[in-house]
């Protein structure tokens, strides 16, 4: 059994009744489990009579194409803005809620946390160093979702939600269980089951995630293409003091090298990085593309002797030390900007290896 939602109940009660309005908002490029549960918060919302707006700042480019379907649809019925209709709405007496988030650094709003009345978080991931400072939190491991949160508190409401919002929180569940094979419990059914029983529809959910074939198309295209991933060795493999044995460290970098124009969606070069990160020899993998005639993105994992984080911070992006990544605006090309990255993956090596680099490139 779960974290008890009446205590959830209780917070949003208490969180609506003290507050003029309410902004929701999930991760940055929120997937279907964000949206859903930001929808079906929304409509609890309408449903005890107070304002509130969901904030989604992504450009449409960088969001799952699903995702913006469902974005473009309720736009008006959820009033779903940016950052800056936010900040034209925001006072001092509006409250935030974070859902299937409770990290600062993901949040669109994160330089406005102080200034709210009031902040409550309904996630399922664990908290770490960055979880915003409140007391009322619902941080639930054992449920499969923010999706499945929000049911059970949409029916603790006795809500009666739309049917499109039936079908967005079955989405959220369907997305975060891997179909309904990972992380679910007697409850996830049970919540599964007052979906249904709200209206939602398996095809409608089936069809919002066949966009998911075409992505999965261009990762096996960008992995299988023998000439698109080259591999480097960081470090002296014959190199051994005393104390520490240096094998040398492998990284990939995955980029589309007889198209390198074409143009990916940023999903496609995180899935790709986690696939090749999925390699036993592999210490490091990196994915490049563009992602529009402009901009090209950089994906990074690690396994954890490579700190990727560092690495894209010098290329100004972010992330932790085994996933992050960056944009770079306006570049001369994709080859050069591969070039930079090779070089800059020193600065990520352990400061003792990092001396000793012999680079190696080699290919697959
Ligand atoms: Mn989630």
């Amino acid at each position: 059994m779960g974290k008890s939602v009446k205590c959830l109940a209780n917070m949003f009660s208490d969180i609506y009744q003290k507050s003029t309005k309410i902004f929701i908002v999930g991760h940055d490029e929120p997937d279907y489990d964000a949206i859903a549960s930001a929808i079906g918060l929304s409509e609890l919302c309408q449903n005890v009579g107070i304002e509130s707006y969901i904030i989604v700042n992504d450009n449409d480019i960088e969001l799952e194409p699903g995702v913006k379907q469902i974005i473009d649809k309720e736009k008006d019925r959820c009033n779903i803005i940016n950052l800056d209709r936010f900040e034209e709405l925001m006072d001092n007496t509006a409250s935030l809620i974070t859902t299937d988030t409770n990290n600062q650094g993901l949040v669109s709003v994160r330089d406005y946390l102080e200034e709210f009345k009031d902040i409550l978080i309904i996630d399922h991931h664990d908290e770490s160093a960055r979880t915003i400072d409140t007391d009322k939190k619902h941080i639930d491991l054992d449920s499969s979702s923010a999706s499945e949160i929000v049911t059970n508190l949409l029916n603790s409401f006795k809500v009666k939600y739309s049917k499109d919002t039936a079908n967005y929180l079955l989405s959220g569940i369907r997305l975060d269980t891997k179909r309904f094979k990972k992380n679910t419990s007697a409850n996830t059914y049970d919540a599964v089951k007052k979906l249904l029983h709200r209206g939602a529809d398996v095809d409608y959910v089936e069809d919002l995630f066949a966009s998911e074939i075409d992505v999965d198309k261009d990762i096996s295209l960008l992995i299988h293409d023998d000439h698109n991933t080259r591999i480097v060795e960081y470090g002296d493999p014959n190199f051994d003091r005393d104390n520490i044995l240096l094998k040398g460290y492998n990284v990939s970098f995955t980029l589309n090298r007889t198209d390198p124009m074409k143009e990916y969606k940023k999903v496609v070069l995180a899935q790709t990085a986690d696939r090749m990160i999925g390699f036993r020899t592999l210490d490091a993998s990196f994915v490049l593309s563009y992602v529009n005639p402009n901009t090209i993105c950089i994906s990074g994992r690690s396994k954890g002797k490579i700190d990727v984080g560092e690495i894209m911070r010098h290329m100004d992006g972010g992330g932790g030390i085994r996933s992050a990544a960056c944009r770079i605006e306006n570049p001369e090309d994709i080859f050069e900007v591969e070039k930079e990255l090779m070089q800059q993956i020193e600065w990520g090596l352990p400061k003792e290896d990092a001396k000793q680099l012999v680079k190696k490139p080699r290919k697959v």
